[in-house]
């Protein structure tokens, strides 16, 4: 089996954990909780912890972040879009269907780009991180800048799904900003380049049947085996192959999931064939352990993880700071 298992990994490029075990001293956690994570991040010095986002982290509903995910029952946008008259929802992120009909997608954008919008605690919390010196990477698929606006510096960031922060013109490539874009199509026009005057200002996020950006690929090599800790927030962990990245830390580094679903969890034939790993909760006896899911909104989670930490006045303050600041910005804009 462990062949097998190793052929399959191999011909099918999955990433195998396995080669980098031997190499680490890690410690792994005592308790699988909050508090065994909390722990472990106090305990063991010069920490590198990955965290890895999805649309849950941008939408809270008592912040102005509040903007809609997927895959939430009634609240998520692939159960709102029957006035865009689109094939199937995924249409409205697909290239070919943008390229002949770009109306759905600019309607949709006027959703994910809210005027006033602000970082949520959450993204404050992974700030926060950073600041300490514990941030190795922020991996995300959400394409709102709300990690830019935070504060999160570019190096620290990588948008696997791209970002709304700049986008070109489809037939000649020049290159347009944010502010540039949101004007427009808060208007509800569709961003025409004005050098060309021919080709469509489409966002520079990555629509099914492009690819990934680079740097993801890159990064990926380098900064998974090196973690000592990943967090995972507000993802459903379904779009590929962002979800697998779950399976490309060590097999001893603890994964803390802060979701309001348990998800990612490893699923039968993968599990036989010894491929995708995914995450396993609640095991007991044999398998060492080492994946904890803290179920609830992922601000609430943040707050609570920076309570147990110490770190509850600070990420207040860097709030409130921040939106002050956002405030202040928007006033003079
Ligand atoms: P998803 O598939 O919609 O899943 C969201 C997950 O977060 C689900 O498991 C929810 O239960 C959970 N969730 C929602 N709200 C909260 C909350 N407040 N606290 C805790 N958990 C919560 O979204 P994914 O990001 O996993 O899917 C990947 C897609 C979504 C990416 O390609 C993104 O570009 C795309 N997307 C991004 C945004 C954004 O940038 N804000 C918005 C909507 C969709």
């Amino acid at each position: 089996m462990e062949k097998i298992r190793k052929y399959l990994a191999q011909k099918l490029r999955v990433f195998d954990s396995s080669k980098y075990d031997g190499q680490s001293q890690q410690k792994t956690l005592r308790e699988l909780s909050l508090n065994g994570v909390v722990e472990y991040i106090k305990e063991n010095e010069n920490l590198k912890i990955i965290t890895m986002a999805g649309a849950g982290i941008s939408t809270c509903k008592y912040l102005p972040a509040g903007i809609p995910d997927f895959r939430s029952p009634s609240s998520g946008l692939y159960h709102n879009l029957e006035k865009y008259n689109l094939p199937q929802p995924q249409a409205i992120f697909d290239l070919d269907f943008f390229m002949e009909n770009p109306e759905p997608f600019f309607m949709l954008a006027r959703e994910l780009l809210p005027e006033g919008f602000k970082p949520t605690p959450c993204h404050y919390f992974i700030r926060l991180l950073w600041e300490k010196g514990m941030l190795l990477r922020h991996y995300t698929q959400n394409i709102d800048t709300l990690e830019r606006m935070a504060g999160l510096p570019p190096e620290k960031l990588v948008e696997a799904h791209g970002t709304f922060h700049t986008g070109r013109c489809l037939k000649c490539r020049a290159p347009y900003t944010l502010p540039w874009m949101k004007k427009k199509i808060i208007e509800g026009i569709i961003p025409k380049c004005e050098e060309c005057d021919e080709g469509v200002v489409k966002p520079d996020i990555v629509f099914f049947g492009e690819m990934l950006p680079e740097r993801f690929h890159d990064l990926i090599e380098r900064d998974f085996v090196q973690a000592d800790l990943l967090i995972i927030m507000g993802s459903s962990l379904v779009v590929q192959p962002f979800a697998s990245l779950v399976d490309r830390v060590r097999s001893n580094c603890p994964r803390l999931l802060i979701n309001k679903e348990k998800v990612g969890v490893q699923d039968r034939l993968s599990r036989l064939l010894g491929l995708r790993q995914g995450l396993v909760f609640d095991t007991k006896g044999s398998h060492g352990g080492r994946d904890v899911a803290w179920l609830g909104d992922c601000n609430t989670g943040c707050q609570l993880l920076a309570e147990k930490l110490g770190w509850a006045d600070e990420l207040r303050d860097l709030v409130k700071k921040e939106h002050e600041r956002l405030d202040a910005e928007e006033k003079t804009d």
